[in-house]
């Protein structure tokens, strides 16, 4: 069966549902890892990416409460938190200072890009606030664009672009519309968790469905938004569930063509109602190859250093991902839950991370365009 899957994705063809499954199942790591390499070659040379971010979150206060999720609280709970506007504009600003670390010694800096705010994009993503209106985030877009014009704006999952259609009474499009209009560039993938309906019910009951979840990201496309996608695997999900999701997205994916990237987002148990273990490395390289193997419409595949560690996303660099994502600077969701990486790396770290997996790094920005290839 092996050998028959290897000749499908050596000739360019698409494995079915059945063969992820195998895949999956099988010990043979290393086959695993030379397939989806084959893959990621194939899509992006021996390039791996790297971007300049920022991750803001505005509030944690969110009426859905997962149950997987530590980040959360309840209003007037110890530990919630809101950002005004001008907290956040704060935080970006503060990226100024930061702006040549990590840079090292350069031996052509005129070739570097160094954005004013040192990161050239913000990723921004909360909780369902019980009482903030639908103008209050389009306020938000429109003073970070005002303050940093070329910065560019990846926010808002599709759980709280159905949220703001739902409070603001608009459709989807509508909302959509209003937040590019604002300043948004393109949408994170969080929120996808696992689409079928037994799991996400045990374990975010409040959530929108998968479906709702693929029909936000539909419309997104539709307006022109690209998106990013995720699975979050390791909990209570059983490998046919994984399956259902990456199949899922793969559909979507063949009538849009508006996901970017896929990022297998490994759970993380500590703090959380369902609790649980920490994945292991083999799942986690696992879960990255038989994604890049089987998303043969998706262009690129992220290991999240945040979420795998550095060491693990390094290696994952070996079995299909070709993005570590970001300098992050804070971050709060993997970390509340037990997150065991560090909040930050300089673009000096992350090319030595890509280097040293023999990928050639290359900054890139929120399209995928190269701003620089570090030999
Ligand atoms: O939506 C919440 C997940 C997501 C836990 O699009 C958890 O480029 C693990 O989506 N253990 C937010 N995961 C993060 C996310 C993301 C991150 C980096 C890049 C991109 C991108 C997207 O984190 C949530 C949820 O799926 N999450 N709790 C947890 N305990
Ligand atoms: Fe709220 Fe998102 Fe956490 Fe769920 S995962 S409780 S929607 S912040």
């Amino acid at each position: 069966m092996l050998t028959a899957i290897r000749e499908k994705v050596l000739a360019g063809k698409r494995i079915s549902d059945e063969d992820a499954m195998y895949l999956f199942a099988s010990d043979d790591i290393f086959t695993l890892g030379a397939l989806a390499s084959h893959v990621a070659y194939r899509k992006n040379g021996r390039k791996a990416f790297f971007i300049r971010n920022r991750h803001v979150n505005p509030t944690n206060i969110c009426v859905n409460r997962c149950k997987f999720c530590a980040f959360s609280r309840s209003q007037g709970q110890e530990g919630a938190f809101e950002l005004t506007i001008d907290d956040i504009i704060g935080k970006l600003g503060k990226g100024q200072a930061t702006k040549a670390k990590g840079m090292g010694k350069s031996r052509s800096p005129r070739s570097v890009h160094v954005s004013p705010h040192g990161f050239s994009e913000v990723h921004i993503v909360g909780g369902l606030h019980p009482d903030w209106p639908f103008e209050h985030y389009r306020n938000m877009l429109s003073a970070i664009r005002k303050r940093f014009p070329k910065l560019h704006i990846k926010a808002f999952t599709a759980v709280e672009i159905d949220y703001f259609s739902r409070i603001s009474g608009r459709s989807l499009e509508d909302v959509l519309r209003a937040l590019k209009q604002s300043g948004l560039g393109s949408m994170p993938g969080g929120g996808a968790e696992i689409f079928r309906e037994e799991i996400r019910n045990r374990l975010c009951p409040e959530k929108i469905p998968g479906e709702r979840w693929l029909e936000v990201m539909e419309t997104a496309h539709r307006v022109g938004i690209r998106t990013n996608a995720t699975m979050l695997y390791g909990h209570v999900e059983d490998l046919a569930d994984r399956v259902d999701h990456l199949s899922r997205l793969r559909r979507l994916q063949d009538r849009t063509k508006g996901f970017q990237a896929f990022i297998p987002l490994a759970y993380h148990p500590k703090n959380t109602e369902i609790e649980g273990s920490y994945t292991s490395g083999i799942d986690d390289l696992k879960t990255m190859a038989v994604s890049r193997i089987f998303l043969d419409n998706f262009d690129h595949v992220k290991a999240y250093w945040i979420m795998l560690g550095e060491k693990i996303s390094q290696l994952a660099l070996l079995f299909g991902a070709d993005d570590i994502d970001g300098t992050i600077i804070e971050e709060k969701i993997t970390h509340s839950a037990g997150g065991l990486s560090g909040e930050k790396l300089t673009a000096g770290q992350l090319v030595n991370l890509i280097q040293k997996a023999g990928k050639v790094a290359v900054e890139r920005d929120s399209f995928y365009k190269t701003v620089r290839v570090y030999p």
